[in-house]
């Protein structure tokens, strides 16, 4: 079967459009160019391999699913690729390049993804639950970018919860996860399970992303994971009730000599980011990246290409707000000369 469909865009090219009008300060990413609006496709990560950018994502559909307990109806079976076309005129999709059948250990929901290359081979982290119903993550590899990927038959050790992101950093590569609620990191603490999870009491620290080094195999832990932490302007840790802590949808990318943090905020539905000088952290909160969207959930990734930064993001206008039909679209995001990044307006 052949997954792969050429998307032509007849409207102007975005990314010419967006570069073109590039504001300095604000700008709206509620007109920014859809991937696809003929099918669903969210949680996008997005990377630039062999001059071109490609788009790793989640494929939203209509479940018969519809309980949102745990985010439940987030019923995701497969994940999707995109190349984006340097002017933007012309978007690839293939489907289907993991499907949840296809992984000995995973049982539902598989969520938000990235993929690193190494040595010409591509590595696809996902979360996925197990048969317990316990979000893990495993490695997919391919030769290809657009896969097909093939599951390594257990999930990868010492990893938990949801929402992995690859960062590369001069020739290591650290894998970031995590994510409340649904996403279950509150079941852990020091990397061991609870018997009782617990979203930690207004007036304590927030819980935190984790990041480790990975091995050279790029399928397994070369460490502990450590706690990204988020520092406010006074240098404390943010708390539980901060409308600007860690949710989900971590990710980590450099700019000059500055590495950003950014994520999703969850209940307050914003794309927050902090900056710091190594891959760890800790990290010093400064400032929104993304305004809610239409829809509950908010997830983005940041890459640059040809000398521009884009921001990758989904919402659920097109499907008229349903939360678990999202579809993925992107604008041009911008560095300003004291390290913020301006704030781009999400509807
Ligand atoms: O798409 C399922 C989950 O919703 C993702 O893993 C989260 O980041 C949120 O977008």
């Amino acid at each position: 079967m052949n997954n792969t469909r050429t998307i032509r865009r007849l409207a102007a090219m975005p990314l010419l459009f967006c570069a073109l009008s590039m504001p300095v300060f604000a700008q709206s990413g509620g007109d920014s160019p859809y991937l696809d609006t003929a099918d669903f496709a969210a949680d996008p990560a997005a990377h630039v391999f062999d001059g071109k950018i490609h788009v790793y994502c989640t494929r939203d559909w209509a479940s018969p699913i519809t309980d949102h307990t745990d985010g439940n109806h987030y019923d995701m079976r497969e994940y999707s690729h995109f190349t984006v076309d340097p002017l933007g005129s012309e978007v690839v999709r293939t489907d289907s390049i993991l499907l949840l059948e296809q992984v000995p250990w995973a049982a539902r929901q598989l969520w938000a993804c990235d993929v690193a290359r190494k040595e010409d081979r591509y590595y696809l982290y996902f979360p996925a639950k197990d048969r317990a119903g316990v979000f893990r993550i495993g490695v997919a590899t391919s030769e290809c970018p657009e896969g097909p990927f093939i599951a390594d038959p257990e999930p990868m050790a010492g990893t938990y919860s949801i929402d992995p992101a690859v960062f590369e950093d001069c020739g290591a590569f650290y894998l970031c996860f995590g994510g409340l609620q649904g996403g279950q990191l509150q079941n852990y603490r020091n990397n061991k399970p609870l018997k009782k999870g617990r979203i930690p009491a207004a007036g304590r620290p927030a819980l935190c992303a984790r990041i480790a080094r990975l091995s050279d195999d790029m399928r397994s832990l070369a460490e502990a994971p450590r706690p990204v932490v988020v520092l406010d302007a006074q240098g404390k840790p943010l708390k539980a009730e901060d409308p600007h802590r860690f949710f989900e949808a971590a990710w980590l990318h450099k700019h000059g000599d500055i590495y950003y943090f950014s994520y999703s905020t969850g209940t307050t539905h914003t794309i927050c980011y902090a900056t710091g000088d190594n891959p760890y952290g800790p990290f010093t909160y400064r400032g929104i990246v993304l305004t809610p969207v239409v829809g509950w959930t908010t997830h983005h990734s940041i890459c640059e290409f040809g000398g521009r930064w884009y921001l990758f993001f989904h919402d659920a206008a097109l499907s008229g707000g349903v939360s678990s039909l999202r579809s993925t679209k992107y604008c041009e995001l911008v560095h300003n000369p004291d390290g913020t990044i301006a704030t781009i307006q999400g509807k």
